[in-house]
């Protein structure tokens, strides 16, 4: 917590040509989308940076009714990457212009790349798989959000039981883990009643703001 650097705050709300260039390079957008969107950004957050706080208030706006705080404190993480304690536009655009990019997976729909950044923002320790410890905090956030009630998370809808479920249905090769491609995968979640419902609710939830 003691390592804020006021430096970073001071050029916070300019591109450099360079930072612009290395942003083209990778996400694919062009240069003027880049300066567009950073102008969007700023008028949004005039210093530059995003706050816990203030994602943790969009959040709320999203699902007012709902504890949103541990799918926050993922969601900030996965932003964040130089932990540094704020978001600023090149953490921003990083994971942002995934959700309208159309080149990264092969099959790619938008289904795919929220459950895309969903595997990002829940591989923790990034190692491209999600184990039992990582899918339980993904169930438990899903359940926040989509507003199932403490007393209705037992039995087969226990968080535990759920990652016992995932990794049955999903793990394909049998290590017990979940990779992207085994995560992503459609067919294992359209119209699957004790899984894919929450997690439909909630991105349909994201989609309608
Ligand atoms: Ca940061
Ligand atoms: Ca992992």
């Amino acid at each position: 917590m003691g390592s804020r650097k006021s430096k970073l705050i001071s050029s916070s709300t300019e591109l450099t040509t360079k930072q612009v260039a290395e942003i083209c390079r990778q996400t694919n957008l062009v240069n003027t989308e880049v300066r567009r969107r950073h102008s969007d950004f700023l008028k949004q957050y005039p210093d530059g940076l995003i706050t816990r706080e203030q994602l943790y208030e969009s959040l709320n706006e999203v699902w007012p009714e709902c504890h949103i705080d541990k799918f926050a404190s993922y969601l900030f993480a996965t932003f964040d990457r130089d932990r540094n304690g704020t978001i600023d536009f090149v953490e921003f655009i990083n994971v942002t212009h995934k959700l309208d990019s159309n080149d990264i997976y092969e099959h790619n729909d938008n289904e795919q790349v929220f459950f895309g950044l969903l595997f990002d923002m829940f591989d923790r320790n990034h190692n491209g798989y999600l184990e039992k410890n990582e899918l339980k905090p993904l169930i438990e956030s899903i359940y926040d959000l989509s507003g199932l009630p403490e007393d209705e998370r037992r039995g087969k809808y226990s968080s535990h039981a759920q990652v016992q479920y995932l990794l049955k249905k999903f793990d394909k090769n049998g290590d017990k883990r979940l990779s992207k491609r085994e995560f992503i995968d459609q067919e294992n979640w359209i119209n699957d009643e004790r899984l894919g419902r929450f997690f439909f609710s909630y991105y349909h939830d994201m989609n309608n703001q």
